[in-house]
């Protein structure tokens, strides 16, 4: 039997992952959407046969629906994942838990008060096959012991939600997370350089390198440049003591003419993550136990707040987190 899926925000990404729902994976059907947008909601609903739903609580509450699928704006999740929490049902969110770290540990606080994992945070990097071949490399010691990584997450330009702290809260949120993932340990200190601002830049404080100190000692930058016009590029190398491992080009052909070797440029993060967003909604469709949660999504508001912070005051800011519950020292 199918898991009846709900999806609410059916903006640029839920598109996507209904589209992935729908037609790559299988064991899944999406029965339900919700947007604020009722005309959007509908659109979306009409081909796929699905109930569009006003409010997204309504969908959540449908006996119809199975298990919910969050991709509305990061300030609109927390109320939604509450409702699944209450509800009893798996939720996957995407991207960020929540936009403040007190609404991410009311999420975490009411799932260990009802006892089992339900939270999924869309955090993809983690399934994404070059991430996961880095960390191989890195966890089989064949580079020695880690020292740095460098890291750069570039985008052609911004969505219309974007907001100037967005550069830390919606973007570099990513690679906070790839981080404690990539490493298995937690960011104690964060601080923000603030570049000559970019002439594309169009009112936000871009580029940004945030310096993020590990509790191991091993220190990682981040390049955040979120108006590059020329694509949407990924990059990330580590630094052990024995060698270096590096992210690669994804799926690129060279093309030698006239002189030149050219090779595309991923224009965003659906073209560059695609293989990656199937292997995570196929895990969470699946019930596969392993992958970010609640805390997860705590812990990157954490210090992604305290990297906003950083920026405000230009000074190292360091990440206080709060007591793991039990309920996360072991998988879903
Ligand atoms: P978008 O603006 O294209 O779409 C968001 C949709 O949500 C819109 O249709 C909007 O009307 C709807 N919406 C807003 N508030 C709502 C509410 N209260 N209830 C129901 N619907 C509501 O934005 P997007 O680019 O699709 O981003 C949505 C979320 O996905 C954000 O949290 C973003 O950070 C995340 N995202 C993640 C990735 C990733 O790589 N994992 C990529 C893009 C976006
Ligand atoms: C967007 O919300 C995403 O999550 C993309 O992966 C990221 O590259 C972009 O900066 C965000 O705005």
């Amino acid at each position: 039997m199918s898991l009846r899926v709900g999806v609410i925000g059916t903006g640029m990404i839920g598109r996507d992952h209904i589209r992935r729902m729908s037609t790559v994976l299988s064991g899944v059907e999406v029965v339900a959407v919700a947007d604020v947008d009722p005309a959007v909601a509908a659109g979306v609903a009409g081909p796929l046969g699905a109930v569009a739903h006003a409010d997204g609580l309504d969908l959540v509450a449908s006996d119809e629906v199975d298990a919910v699928a969050v991709c509305s704006w990061g300030d609109t999740h927390e109320a939604y994942v509450l409702a699944a929490i209450a509800a009893g049902k798996p939720v996957f969110c995407e991207k960020p838990l929540a936009t403040t770290r007190e609404a991410c540990l009311r999420i975490v606080e009411a799932e260990v008060a009802h006892g089992r994992r339900l939270v999924r945070v869309g955090y993809m990097r983690r399934y994404d096959a070059a991430y996961r071949a880095l960390k191989q490399v890195l966890d089989s010691g064949a580079i020695g012991a880690p020292l740095m990584m460098h890291c750069a997450h570039r985008n052609a330009g911004v969505p219309a939600f974007y907001r100037p702290e967005n550069t830390i809260t919606d973007t570099a949120v990513h690679e906070i997370d790839m981080v404690r993932w990539m490493f298995g340990t937690e960011i104690v200190a964060v601080r923000v350089l603030r570049p000559r601002v970019s002439r594309n830049a169009g009112g936000i404080r871009d580029p940004l390198l945030l310096v993020l100190e590990l509790a191991d000692e091993v220190i990682v930058d981040v390049e955040i440049s979120v108006n590059v016009r020329y694509g949407y590029d990924i990059r990330g190398e580590i630094l052990g003591e024995d060698g270096t491992a590096a992210l690669g080009d994804q799926n690129l052909i060279s093309v030698r003419r006239a002189g030149h070797v050219t090779s595309p440029v991923p224009v965003d993060w659906r073209e560059r993550f695609g293989a990656a967003y199937d292997v995570e909604l196929r895990e969470w469709v699946d019930g596969v136990a392993d992958g970010p949660g609640s805390w997860d999504g705590y812990a990157a508001s954490v210090v992604s707040d305290a990297a906003v912070r950083a920026l405000r005051t230009g000074e190292r800011v360091e990440v206080d987190l709060a007591e793991r519950p039990e309920l996360y020292d072991r998988p879903e």
